[in-house]
């Protein structure tokens, strides 16, 4: 995104990324990005927004790459590390990807597809440190305005649909999604921030690493979650601010509950001194805020988005944070409650869906225009199908429009793409997968299957663990004769929660 590459000049020697234990400044950032967009280019002038795959471990090499591709004109496509081969195979036939960047752990997994699908493969490591000073494209000679229709991501959700979307987000979209935040927030160069969250998701990409490096500011990655890192790192008084899903809040608490007094004493005393705590990407259990702020003396700030707006609700930075609300449109969000004709309500505490427009929402669905044109009204509202009130000057989020949507760990995740999967399977002759309450997960996923035999649930899970990512796999099973439906043939998913 170039606003954010243009602002990394101005901080060239200030310290950028921590990755495996080394220091990188944002001069180096500038540098090494430079060398992955001429390995990209090619003698090429500009790559014309042609998609590039990416799959790398969040780490300073992630970020090169990703700001490689955005000064070569590309768009980029993050890969999840953890998406078993159909999943990331989905991505690449779907973006029509021109170029996959490959960190070594993942060539031999991915070598026939990229021959399959006739994708150039450039190896990670064959990416020179430097290269010659290769002119890098003008990504708007026609002026700044440009950068509204230029692509810059593709990244994937799922809905309700049985295959995932393909959310399109410009430069001008990104850098939006970014300056609200960095305002609202109050980021400082001074900030130094740990990244523990996936890099294929707005809440890690935007949040957490692009806010950082918009602001000059520190971002330091853990190749994943671990909460006794974690809470090392938040002792050590070497992170500022810290930001996770509500599932993540809920091991660090465990984590603590299971320490020694003194040990106790000291992880809080290293939390008090962070200067700012949020949770997102799921509605926050208010007992999981309350013991939080017994542990840390930190109310979590909670803030409402979605991949298809970035974020579009915030609690104050400065002001109240009250507990099981998301707060009120961010800057430059336009926002309303709307009834099932669109109609915008006006009244508190009456139910309605959460439409948003503004400079920050996606351009459309990759290739889907029917999809697209779907999820805006006649008058360019996009539909979140997420429900709040407005409760005494602050939003509440009571819920989805879609049985469908389940989130779990902070990731949405789609029932119908587990019934599509598991329908496949020879011993299920029909299938319905629903989100139960859990505490910990927010969600869990929970498949009912009708059979003529005697599936092993333990085998089917290995079955579809090849084929849907690990954190889609249902947690409970149940055989029914019937899967409960109405009179019109529909399954009754709220009834089949009950059997549950
Ligand atoms: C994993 N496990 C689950 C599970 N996921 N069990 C139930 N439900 C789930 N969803 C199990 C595993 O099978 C394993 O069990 C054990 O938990 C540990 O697995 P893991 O993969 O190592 O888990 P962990 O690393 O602890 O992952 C938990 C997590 C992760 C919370 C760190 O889910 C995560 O990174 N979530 C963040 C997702 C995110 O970034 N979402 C933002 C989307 S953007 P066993 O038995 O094998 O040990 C968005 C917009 C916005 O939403 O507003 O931000
Ligand atoms: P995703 O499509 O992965 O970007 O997830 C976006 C969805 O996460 C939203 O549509 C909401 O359903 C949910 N979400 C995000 N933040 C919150 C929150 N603070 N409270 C409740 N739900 C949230």
């Amino acid at each position: 995104m170039q606003g954010l590459i243009d602002h990394a000049r101005t901080f060239a020697d200030r310290e950028a990324i921590v990755s495996n234990g080394q220091i990188f400044t944002y001069g180096e950032l500038l540098e090494r990005s430079g060398s992955v967009a001429a390995a990209l280019l090619v003698g090429r002038e500009d790559l014309g927004e042609a998609r590039v795959a990416f799959i790398v471990p969040p780490s300073f090499e992630y970020v090169y790459c990703q700001w490689g591709i955005w000064q070569a004109g590309g768009v980029a496509v993050p890969l999840c590390v953890d998406h078993p081969l159909p999943s990331l195979r989905y991505v690449l036939d779907d973006t029509a990807a021109e170029v996959l960047i490959v960190h070594e752990a993942y060539e031999a997994l991915l070598d026939e597809t990229v021959k399959e699908l006739g994708i150039r493969l450039l190896p990670l490591g064959e990416i020179p440190d430097k290269a010659p000073n290769a002119p890098l494209p003008n990504l708007a000679p026609a002026g700044r305005a440009q950068l509204q229709l230029r692509n810059a991501q593709i990244l994937y959700t799922s809905g309700t649909t049985s295959l995932p979307k393909g959310v399109v987000t410009t430069h001008a979209n990104i850098e939006n999604q970014i300056k609200t935040l960095v305002d609202a927030w109050e980021w400082s160069a001074d900030d130094r921030i740990l990244n523990i969250l996936p890099l294929h998701h707005v809440h890690g990409i935007i949040n957490v690493l692009s806010c950082a490096l918009w602001s000059g500011a520190r971002c330091e990655f853990l190749p994943r979650f671990d909460a006794k890192t974690v809470w090392e790192k938040m002792a050590s008084g070497e992170i500022t601010r810290f930001m996770a899903v509500p599932t993540i809040y809920y091991k660090l608490i465990s984590y603590w509950e299971q320490q020694p007094k003194s040990e106790q004493a000291r992880l809080s005393a290293g939390a008090r001194q962070l200067n700012l705590m949020i949770s997102g990407s799921a509605a926050l259990p208010v007992p999981t805020l309350e013991r939080w702020r017994a542990i840390t003396g930190h109310t979590l700030l909670e803030r409402y988005g979605m991949t298809e707006i970035g974020m579009g609700l915030s609690n104050s930075y400065r002001g109240e944070r009250r507990p099981g609300h998301v707060g009120l449109p961010l800057p430059g969000v336009e926002m309303r409650l709307a009834d099932a004709e669109n109609n915008t309500i006006r009244e508190a505490n009456v139910p309605g869906e959460i439409q948003i427009k503004g400079d920050s929402v996606f351009k459309e669905y990759w290739q889907k225009p029917e999809a697209t044109a779907k999820a805006f009204t006649e008058d360019g509202w996009f539909l979140t199908g997420d429900v709040a009130e407005l409760n005494d000057g602050l939003y509440r989020i009571l819920g989805r429009d879609s049985v469908d949507i389940i989130k779990s760990g902070g990731y949405k995740i789609s029932a119908l793409e587990i019934e599509a999967v598991l329908l496949r399977h020879e011993l299920v002759d029909e299938c319905a997968v629903v989100g139960l309450p859990d505490e910990e997960w927010g969600e869990i996923i929970a498949a009912a299957i009708v059979s003529s035999g005697t599936p092993d649930t333990g085998e089917l899970t290995a079955w579809l663990r090849e084929r849907i990512p690990a954190y889609r796999l249902p947690r409970r099973w149940l055989q029914l004769a019937e899967i409960p439906s109405n009179t019109l043939g529909k399954v009754t998913k709220n009834e089949l929660k009950k059997l549950f």
